[in-house]
């Protein structure tokens, strides 16, 4: 019977990391989809993720978590949609993103260190 239990137990485990296995798998992805509620961190010198899709013809916010204190991070800017933003440290700061044509809209720090795509589709 003990052995059992045990058998059930590591199969419990099994399941257990398979699970997280494939969640961590699935938030590696480089892009997220409109559908998903579309947040950006910043740290270490990179937008994660770096490539977002929005659709065409559509406003879009945008949720900048920058983790970053450097001043490095502190503007992101989307120079082709005139759009750019301060971001506000250890916070969620919202930029909208106006209706734009389907194409890639590069975005990066005011440095250009840090660097993303926007893609819309
Ligand atoms: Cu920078």
């Amino acid at each position: 019977m003990d052995l059992l239990v045990n058998i059930i137990g590591l199969l419990l485990i099994a399941a257990i990391v398979w699970w997280f296995w494939l969640a961590a798998k699935g938030n590696k992805q480089q892009s997220v989809s409109a559908d998903e509620k579309l947040e950006i961190l910043v740290n270490d010198g990179v937008y994660e993720p770096d490539r977002i899709r929005v659709s065409a013809g559509e406003e879009t916010v945008l949720h900048f978590r920058r983790e970053d204190a450097s001043p490095c991070a502190e503007w992101v800017l989307f120079p082709d949609l005139e759009v750019s933003a301060q971001l506000a440290l250890d916070q969620i700061t919202e930029v909208t993103i106006p209706a734009a044509d389907a194409g890639e809209y590069p975005f990066h720090c005011q440095m250009q260190m840090y660097r993303g795509t926007l893609v819309v589709e």
